[in-house]
């Protein structure tokens, strides 16, 4: 049976769960949400998942909501990318989810998508402030482990790079993080590895 994703391209947080089930050789096709023109927020998505949000995850009479337990089913149900330590993949899911793509994905989305004349400064800086704190954490921690949560690729990584590789400015800059720019080289090195935008529907270049 073919899983369904509800999800877009500019997703960081679809795209963890995209990435995920692409990487495990899952069997599984997207459902176009078209957030930018309010879908999310619509009573019939809302019956989906009633808090507002992309990813969901369908698959006969179960649904997931929330990337993180969407990465966490795959890798239980295919034995793949959960890694040796349970709680060091969780463990840097939930930093990701707080403090990496949790910031990075509503300050690219306040730098790139809401109309320049709305676009709040002062929240834009503090964000960035906090998000330069994060990287900081993430790339002393890849200088001395090869991948977030220990010695191979799991869904933690997965977790970890949904906003980094997106092209839209929101103040990453991989030239200034070498440890965390050698890692996600080595995740775009794995075999099946997509960009966001080549593995979802969704771009921005469609409001053009
Ligand atoms: N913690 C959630 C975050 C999901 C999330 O914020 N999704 C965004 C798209 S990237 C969304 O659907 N937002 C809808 C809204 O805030 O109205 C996860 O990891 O799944």
């Amino acid at each position: 049976m073919t899983a369904q994703l509800w999800c877009f391209g500019e997703s960081g947080n679809a795209y963890k769960a995209a990435l995920t089930m692409q990487l495990a050789g899952y069997d599984w096709a997207p459902v176009y949400v078209d957030f930018f023109a309010g879908e999310a927020r619509s009573p019939a998505f809302r019956a989906v998942n009633e808090m507002g949000e992309v990813p969901v995850f369908r698959e006969g009479d179960l649904t997931l909501t929330q990337s993180a337990v969407i990465q966490l089913h795959i890798a239980e149900k295919t034995g793949k990318f959960l890694g040796a330590d349970r709680n060091e993949a969780l463990r840097w899911l939930m930093f990701d989810n707080h403090k990496l793509s949790g910031v990075a994905g509503s300050t690219r989305f306040l730098m790139n998508f809401l109309p320049e004349a709305k676009r709040p400064a002062k929240v834009i800086a503090f964000q960035q402030g906090r998000l330069k704190a994060t990287y900081t954490i993430l790339n002393d921690h890849l200088s001395r482990s090869e991948w977030v949560a220990g010695a191979a690729p799991t869904i933690a990584d997965f977790a970890c790079c949904g906003y980094l590789y997106y092209p839209e400015p929101f103040g990453f800059d991989r030239a200034e993080w070498p440890h965390i720019n050698r890692w996600l080289d080595a995740i775009s090195a794995l075999p099946g590895w997509k960009h966001p935008y080549d593995l979802m529907p969704g771009n921005p270049s469609d409001r053009a």
